[in-house]
Formats: C-alpha cells, structure tokens, sequence
C-alpha cells in the first residue's frame, strides 16, 4: 500500500504511535500543552521519539473523542494539527496519519505531505468521501456506533460482529462510488466506539472475518476504558493490559496497532518474532 511517498507490505505487524494535540486527551492528558498552547518543539520531539523507538506511523489527532469535550470548530482542529503536520512530516521519517473527520484538514494534511487518513467516522461528515478520494490517500475507514458523546451509553448489537462486518462492505462501497479504490482502505472495528466489554472481546475473537476481503486491519486498544473495567486500572497503569490486548490482536491478524507506548510495544512484536509466534 503506498503512503504519500512511502510503500509498504503488511507481511508484518506495524505500529502506528498516537501523537495528541488536544488540549484535553483522556490518555496522556494534553502533555504536549505549556498555557493552554500547543508546544511545537514538544511534538517534534514526542514524534521523533516514537520513531526512533519503532513507529512506523505517527496518528496526530486535534480533536478529543472524550464523552463530554467541547466541540472543536474546523479552524480550531486545523491550527492544532497542520503546524504539527508541516514540522514533523518535513523532519521524520515516518508516514503522517491524520486521525480526523473534517474534508478541509484532510485536503491541506495531504498537501503538505500526510500518508495515510484516520477517520473514527469512516468519512460520513458531509464531503469527506470527496475530500479523501481527492488527495489518493489510503483511508482508513473505523466502525463507530452512535457518536462521542453518547455512544458508551447503551450500546446494543444483535451480532457485533456481523453489524461491524456489514458497515465496512457499506463504507468501503461509499468510498469506492466516490472514486476511491478497496486497495487503498484499512479496516478497524473501533474498540470502545459504542462497544461494551463483551462487544470489545467478540470483535478481537473475530479480527480474522475482517481480513477475508483482503483489506488490512487496524486496532486501537491501547489504555482504553476496558482495561480500566476488566483490571481495574486507573489510565496510567494499562500498559501490561495494552500490551497483552496488542498480542491477541496480532495473533488475530491485527496489521498495525494504534499505541502510546511505543516502545515497550516494539519490544513485545520483536520477542514475539524470535519466538517465532509470527
Ligand atoms: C481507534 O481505536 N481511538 S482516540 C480512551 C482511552 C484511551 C485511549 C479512557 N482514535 C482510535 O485512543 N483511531 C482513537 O482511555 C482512533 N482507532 C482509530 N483508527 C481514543 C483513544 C482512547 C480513548
């Protein structure tokens, strides 16, 4: 799959690494903010990091999915994220993924050099099937059930699995009758999206059914509230639970795995490759 000026195989697992500039992020909570501005050379360097220590992807992300943030308006989400876009993708060699709903920051990410388009709304905002089509990116395209702020409510499935499954044919369509290409889509079930405990553990025993058309997978688990439920663990003491729901999703057929910490990350695909387990 190419990535703006990359190409890469999946014959092994990738790790995409989460770079957020909001202000208000519920897994590292705005640690790249000094008085409420965002601190470019903090990026940078937060980005380096990750890439020195094994991501392939960089996921920057300017607006919070967190039930109960405020909504943030495109000019807003677009000053967040373009500066970091323009100063990481000049200095690193990495491939740029933008985690974003909004047409216009798709369409100026890509300009200055963006590779890959991370919507947790699989492009149903109001021009974004256009906006994606238009920059040739790869898209990939995240099943969410209901929207951020209420979605965690009460979410209700008769199949998970099939309703997810469904979702990503209709998505993949609407992206393809926009002028996209299904080669240049990644699935991902969107773990806590609308999901409970069990929604969560289904969707990971069935990764192997979203792989049947050939389109790679994509995971976020890392810190997530599950964690929290099935350990017990406050959000900054999930790295041991992260990591164990990162191996089951590779062993699942996972190709990147979207993560905040890297390195030990990195760690656990490398032990896994000498043992042998892919
Ligand atoms: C994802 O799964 N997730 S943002 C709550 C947490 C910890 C982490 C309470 N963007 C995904 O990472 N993009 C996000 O603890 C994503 N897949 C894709 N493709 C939410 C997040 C998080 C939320």
């Amino acid at each position: 799959m190419k990535f703006a000026d990359k190409t890469l195989d999946f014959d092994s697992p990738r790790i995409m690494g989460v770079l957020n500039v909001t202000p208000d992020s519920f897994s590292d909570g705005g640690k790249l903010f000094s008085q409420n501005k965002l601190d470019l050379d903090k990026a940078l360097y937060a980005a380096e990091k990750m890439v020195r220590e094994g991501a392939t992807f960089i996921d920057i992300g300017g607006e919070s999915t967190r039930p109960g943030a405020a909504e943030v308006s495109v000019a807003e989400e677009c000053d967040r994220v373009l500066p970091v876009v323009e100063k990481i993708g000049a200095s690193l060699d990495a491939i740029i993924s933008i985690d974003t709903s909004t047409p216009q920051l798709m369409r100026e990410a890509a300009g200055l050099g963006a590779g890959l388009i991370n919507d947790v709304r699989a492009l149903s905002r109001e021009g974004a099937l256009q906006a994606a089509v238009e920059t040739g990116l790869p898209v990939c395209l995240m099943h969410m059930q209901g929207k951020p702020a209420t979605m965690q409510a009460q979410p209700q499935y008769e199949n998970v699995v099939e309703e997810v499954f469904v979702y990503f044919q209709q998505r993949m369509q609407a992206f393809v009758s926009a002028g996209g290409r299904e080669d240049k889509v990644i699935f991902d079930p969107g773990f806590g999206f609308g999901k409970n405990d069990t929604h969560n553990l289904d969707l990971l025993k069935s990764l192997p059914r979203f792989k049947e058309g050939g389109q790679p997978i994509l995971v976020g688990l890392s810190r997530k509230s599950m964690i929290g439920r099935l350990l017990g663990r406050d959000v900054e003491d999930r790295l041991a639970g992260s990591l164990a729901l990162a191996l089951a999703a590779i062993k699942k057929g996972a190709d990147i795995v979207r993560v905040h910490d890297v390195q030990a990350t990195a760690d656990l695909l490398e032990m896994s490759k000498i043992l042998g387990e892919f």
